[in-house]
């Protein structure tokens, strides 16, 4: 089942939708749910569910909402190197931290890093970003674990940890300055609740990159390359840290663009992955 957070044409509050038939968002609002996280901390949230969608709530079609992204409060962490495209890619884009990148790839502790405030999360559909200041970004495509206030993996949404290599790759201590900026990061379109990870991991991640009109970049990869497994970055991130509203980790990127290739203003950036939907946002120069 898929989660949503939506607004109406008639109306700039936000409301909690569930996608039952992949045409039609069901109310939930009405029927007194006000956030996603409440039903997340509940135990029988997929009965919850169940018992919702039959209790006549109203409903909208997809096509007439307009899509907000399901981060509410949480905060949103990120994993790196999980992929070994990941570690491949920034071994090559610094001479400097390679040594760094090759060995947490193998370590015990995987890195997790800060990403974004939950309330600079875009949305579908609205920019993300490139600084203004870099010469080399990248989209990075990934799925995102959504994570109860318990630490129980709750859901599944669709990550864009947006990079600057070139920022990146001059010194791994510039890393919050190459990943956290305006529009840095997007997340949505929904939450899919129901999977387990090993569902999650016959999935297939895909990039789409377009500019004016043409796809100037698709790539694609499985969730399945990723190194490390879901309750090993929860617990880590769970771990000497709590999180009240729950959390979203972003699991890694497996998808580098050619080292030739950086995003441009206007560009468009299409990630799906199969088993979650699809985020489509524009990009902005910020
Ligand atoms: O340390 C660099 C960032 C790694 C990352 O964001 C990824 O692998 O997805
Ligand atoms: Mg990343």
């Amino acid at each position: 089942m898929k989660l949503c957070r939506f607004t109406l044409a008639t109306s700039p509050d936000t409301r909690i939708g569930l996608i039952a038939d992949n045409q039609n968002v069901i109310d939930l609002t009405e029927s007194g749910v006000l956030r996603m996280q409440e039903l997340f901390e509940r135990p029988d949230v997929a009965n919850e569910l169940l018992r919702l969608s039959r209790a006549g709530l109203a409903q909208y079609p997809l096509t007439g909402i307009r899509l907000r992204t399901p981060v509410e409060a949480q905060e949103v962490w990120a994993a790196g190197v999980t992929y070994l495209r990941s570690k491949e890619a920034r071994m090559v884009e610094s001479e400097f931290s390679a040594t760094a990148y090759d060995r947490v790839y193998d370590a015990v502790r995987p890195e997790i890093f800060f990403k974004s405030l939950p309330e600079k999360v875009v949305s579908p559909g609205d920019p993300v970003g490139i600084r203004k200041d870099a010469r080399w970004n990248v989209p990075e495509p990934e799925l995102a674990l959504v994570i109860n206030a318990s630490g129980k993996l709750v859901g599944f949404t669709i990550g864009n940890d947006m990079s600057s290599r070139d920022i990146e790759g001059e010194n791994m201590l510039y890393l919050p300055q190459a990943k956290i900026y305006t529009g840095s990061c997007a997340v949505g379109p929904w939450v899919v609740v129901g999977p387990n990870e090993d569902d999650a991991r016959q999935w297939s991640i895909h990039l789409e990159i377009g500019r004016e009109g043409k796809t100037v970049f698709t790539g694609e990869t499985r969730v399945d390359k990723i190194k490390r497994r879901f309750d090993e970055l929860v617990e880590y991130l769970f771990r000497s840290q709590k999180f009240p509203n729950g959390a979203v980790l972003l699991t890694g990127a497996g998808i580098v663009p050619p080292d030739s290739f950086t995003l441009q203003a206007n560009d468009t950036v299409r990630i799906n992955i199969s088993g979650i939907g699809t985020l489509d946002n524009p990009v902005a120069v910020v």
